[in-house]
């Protein structure tokens, strides 16, 4: 190690948690790092998403560093664009821009038993005693294996790789896909003069969460009295965490609740045979539930058509469904969703017995406690294998993942130890303990699901949000190995 006092950290990511790390890094003395991020801008999800229609559907004043309250909030579920105006203004405020080196993309990491030699796509080469991938989660695009999609003629892209400078307007409009995304996209598409067809696989549930704007006295008591938005932040973290995160755990009367709201919100769709078409056959939270109050009137617009005949092929002039019947179409957008189970790669670790994490990872991810991996000595990551996501709010649980991981770091700053890498047997245990609790959960009483690993698990945390803060409050030496 180059300085144990004092180790070099590289935090691969200027998202949300790549910027989070750098502030609790500062905070807690210390200096020695850089962030790395292969786009020329921070924001990461928020910088790369900006569909029409985007926005989050946690609380404003929930999806907010705990640290860095922001009154300004305009609306309780804040659209994407504001998310990212509240992340630029917290890199001015930490100032953290000289910290980032934009344009740089990790491609490789090497551990010689020591330390990281980090290699970026533009050949340059980092010496690092730890990594700390900050990648986020769903960055991934999944572009659908429909067979001649490459033969369309108009324009086409990803919901996350959205072309502004493709007009919509007076255009037949063809979206694919009805998660959180394509819901998102096409009720704000169905407010336009345009045509818009939605090709659904499968049914939603559509739970219906109410947005609302934030008065100006509200924000002004907010500005003065800054403690007033912590309790805020506090009281909607209890009641996502006690409604929607638990009502995926086990059968409980929150889950009840929720699938009476979700069904109720379907029986506003007037048409009999539209709601028919909407009716999901599998239970309510299954699937990541959509929220939204504006979707079904979205859909009973006069400009919108339902598609559930399913997609057998694209040619040149549009989407041909197996009842072959082709419907003619100008610009194609794809809401199909992204690999969650990515994670930061492409980047590729190997370690100084000349293992991957290909190899390590070949039967799915695994990690102790959702932040690192056991063979690959000090290096963590967020939002990794079995983290809470999709009902708890995304910064919350990166706040109690970088807590755990500064302490690693001071383990191995104030201690005897240059690296720690988590055992087999601690990551295999931690891992037991997830499994034993998902027979009960609802992600797998049958559907399809993002969460869903390749080794049948799915990769989400089964059990509270309080509980998860306390599996990461304090490492535990014991699970790991520790090199002097
Ligand atoms: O992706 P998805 P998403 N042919 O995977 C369909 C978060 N998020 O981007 O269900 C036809 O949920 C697929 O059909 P099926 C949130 O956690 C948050 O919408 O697989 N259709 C499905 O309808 C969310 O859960 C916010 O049968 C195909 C859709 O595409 C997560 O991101 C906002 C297809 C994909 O849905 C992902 O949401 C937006 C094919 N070949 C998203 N392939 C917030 O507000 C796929 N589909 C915080």
């Amino acid at each position: 190690m180059s300085d144990t006092r004092d180790p070099r950290v590289l935090i691969v990511g200027a998202g949300m948690s790549g910027m989070l790390m750098a502030i609790k890094l500062r905070e807690s003395g210390k200096q020695n790092f850089q962030i790395v991020d292969k786009a020329s801008e921070i924001g990461g999800t928020w910088r790369e998403n900006t569909y029409p229609g985007i926005g989050c559907d946690v609380a404003a004043h929930y999806y907010t560093y705990q640290g860095v309250p922001n009154p300004e909030w305009s609306t309780r579920l804040p659209q994407g664009a504001e998310i990212q105006q509240y992340l630029l203004g917290v890199v001015e405020k930490h100032d953290l821009r000289r910290r980032i080196a934009f344009n740089k993309e990790v491609v490789q990491a090497d551990h010689d038993g020591q330390r990281w030699t980090v290699r970026f796509k533009d050949g340059e080469v980092e010496v690092a005693d730890f990594v700390v991938a900050c990648c986020g989660l769903l960055h991934h695009p999944r572009y659908p294996d429909i067979p001649g999609l490459k033969d369309f003629d108009g324009a086409v892209f990803h919901s996350a790789r959205w072309d502004h400078s493709v007009p919509l307007e007076g255009k037949r409009v063809s979206l694919i896909g009805t998660g959180s995304t394509g819901a998102q996209i096409s009720s704000k598409l169905s407010e336009r003069k345009l045509d818009l067809k939605v090709f659904q696989r499968t049914p939603q549930w559509v739970f219906p969460l109410p947005d609302r704007r934030y008065t100006q006295v509200e924000k002004s008591l907010l500005r003065v009295f800054p403690w007033i938005a912590r309790v805020v932040h506090h009281v909607y973290r209890v009641a996502f965490e006690n409604l929607f995160a638990a009502a995926v755990i086990k059968p409980c009367w929150q889950r009840r609740l929720m699938g009476w709201l979700c069904r109720w919100n379907l029986s506003t769709v007037k048409d009999p045979e539209l709601r028919r078409k909407l009716t999901p056959d599998y239970q309510p939270l299954c699937k990541r539930l959509v929220m939204s109050m504006e979707f079904y009137p979205a859909i009973q617009r006069p400009n919108v058509q339902l598609i559930t005949e399913g997609i057998d092929h694209i040619v040149a002039r549009g989407v041909v469904t197996k009842d072959g019947v082709l419907h003619e179409v100008d610009v194609l957008a794809l809401a199909t969703g992204f690999d969650a189970h990515a994670y930061f790669r492409p980047l590729e670790l190997r370690n100084a017995q000349g293992r991957t994490l290909s190899e390590v990872w070949e039967q799915g991810p695994y990690a102790l406690r959702t932040v690192a991996v056991p063979g690959f000595p000090n290096f963590f990551f967020t939002l990794g294998p079995q983290s809470p996501i999709g009902n708890f709010s995304a910064i919350s649980i990166s706040e109690t993942q970088i807590h755990y991981i500064l302490r690693c770091i001071e383990m191995v700053r104030s201690g005897p130890c240059q690296t720690l890498s988590p055992t087999p047997a601690a990551t295999e245990k931690f891992n037991a303990f997830v499994r034993a609790a998902m027979p009960d959960t609802i992600w797998v009483t049958g559907c399809t699901n993002w969460y869903m690993s390749k080794n049948g698990v799915p990769s989400a945390w089964p059990y509270s949000g309080a509980r998860f803060r306390r599996e990461l409050r304090e490492p535990d030496l014991s699970e790991f190995d520790v090199a002097a």
